[in-house]
């Protein structure tokens, strides 16, 4: 039997090694993928930090193969769909029993019972090659796109929540009598990669957008922010941003309540909210009932979204390969940093400008 090498966790357990594993887990899916690059995100940075508690591994298995962001590409086939030499990106979430899941919308999986990928009791993409089934594949047929449609699974996240967006925006007017976002004003919390695609949609829907922190962001980050028009806010300078305005738009991906709470202040009437980051260590924070007024009596909607379906990998993709048009080699510049897998320290310590950093596990064929 056939060895490969392999992240691999021990969740929730703490800890990631690049060790050798059976190659052929899985073998009866069918399609057999090379690994071209994997995306390291703040799940699989919690997962190595034991801070993860919901996961956990396969059925079976005594490790979980980490890796959820990946493109990869088609070595043989059992399907007609899909043939030797495409491009694919494969699915994280796979569905459970719920109505929400038999729809094809296991992201809104309402009993909690799907699996995730490298998270939640499926071995992830991180490994040599992996078997899979062609539901679970996403085509990706612009070559030029076998770097950065890395960036599709990340992305479909936010694709999906401007979806919650579009629906809880609806119950009154919110566009402008010319029936668009301009403007209007977005406020995106974080600079990290989700922040980051997260402006560049908000811009695709016309609005002014925002990115905060509370410290200042590297040149090179503010170069990618200028190529979008996306305008950035150190608010521990700038503390009363945005005095002369109100924000129709606030995404979080902080997932810090006193930042969010700071600017719900700042939220205008039939403002939409999402929270989309989570973080554990953050402090806790207070709401006050000037604060519960300031919403009610505004009608703002604060609303969580995670993950996404199929349809939005779709869309996301169809995004990627509209930016990688109108703004040549600027996504590619969204991957800062490209690893070997046995270069472990890159789930425990954040590399200085990071926006994605990526594993490179084989050659485009
Ligand atoms: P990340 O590095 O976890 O991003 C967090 C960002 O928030 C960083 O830029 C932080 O800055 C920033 N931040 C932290 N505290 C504050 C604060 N008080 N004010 C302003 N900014 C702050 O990486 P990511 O972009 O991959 O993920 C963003 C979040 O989304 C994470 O919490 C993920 O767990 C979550 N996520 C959710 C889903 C889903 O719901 C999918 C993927 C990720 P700095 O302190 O690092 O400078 O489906
Ligand atoms: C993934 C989502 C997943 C979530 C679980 C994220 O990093 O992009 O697909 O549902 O982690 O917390
Ligand atoms: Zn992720």
């Amino acid at each position: 039997m056939s060895q490969i090498g392999a992240l691999i966790t021990h969740p929730p357990s703490e800890g990631v090694e690049f060790a050798r594993i059976e190659g052929e887990i899985g073998k009866d899916k069918g399609i057999k993928v090379r690994t071209l690059y994997t995306g390291i995100c703040g799940t699989d940075r919690g997962i190595v930090r034991g801070a993860l508690k919901f996961a956990y591994d396969p059925s079976g298995f005594d490790f979980q193969v980490l890796g959820h962001e990946c493109i990869g590409q088609v070595e043989s086939s059992n399907s007609d769909i899909f043939k030797k030499g495409d491009l694919v990106v494969p699915l994280v979430r796979r569905p459970g029993d719920c109505p929400n899941c038999r729809i094809g919308r296991p992201d809104n999986c309402s009993d909690g019972n799907k699996h995730e990928a490298g998270i939640t009791g499926l071995h992830g993409f991180m490994r040599e090659y992996f078997y899979e089934e062609a539901k679970n594949l996403v085509p990706v047929k612009n070559k030029d796109l076998a770097k950065i449609a890395v960036l599709t699974e990340p992305l479909k996240n936010v694709v999906k929540a401007f979806e919650v967006f579009e629906k809880v925006s609806s119950r009154s007017i919110f566009q402008n009598e010319f029936s668009t976002n301009e403007g209007k004003n977005a406020l995106i919390i974080g600079s990290a990669n989700e922040a980051f695609l997260y402006s560049f949609v908000a811009r695709e829907y016309g609005f002014e957008t925002y990115m905060a922190n509370r410290h200042p962001i590297e040149d090179s980050k503010l170069e990618m922010c200028a190529n979008f028009g996306v305008k950035f806010v150190d608010y521990s300078k700038d503390v009363n941003f945005p005095t002369n305005f109100g924000l129709d738009l606030i995404i979080d991906t902080s997932g810090d309540p006193s930042t969010i709470v700071r600017f719900l202040r700042k939220a205008t009437y039939n403002a939409v909210v999402i929270l989309f980051g989570t973080n554990g260590r953050a402090p806790d924070g207070v709401i006050t009932g000037a604060d519960i007024d300031w919403i009610v009596e505004r009608n703002i909607t604060i609303c969580g979204s995670v993950d996404a379906a199929r349809i939005h990998y779709e869309k996301a993709l169809d995004l990627i390969q509209k930016w990688h048009l109108a703004h040549p080699g600027v996504m590619d510049r969204m991957i800062t940093g490209i690893f070997k897998p046995e270069e472990t320290n890159i789930f425990t310590v954040k590399p200085t400008g990071e926006i994605k950093s990526v594993i490179k596990w084989n050659e485009l064929g």
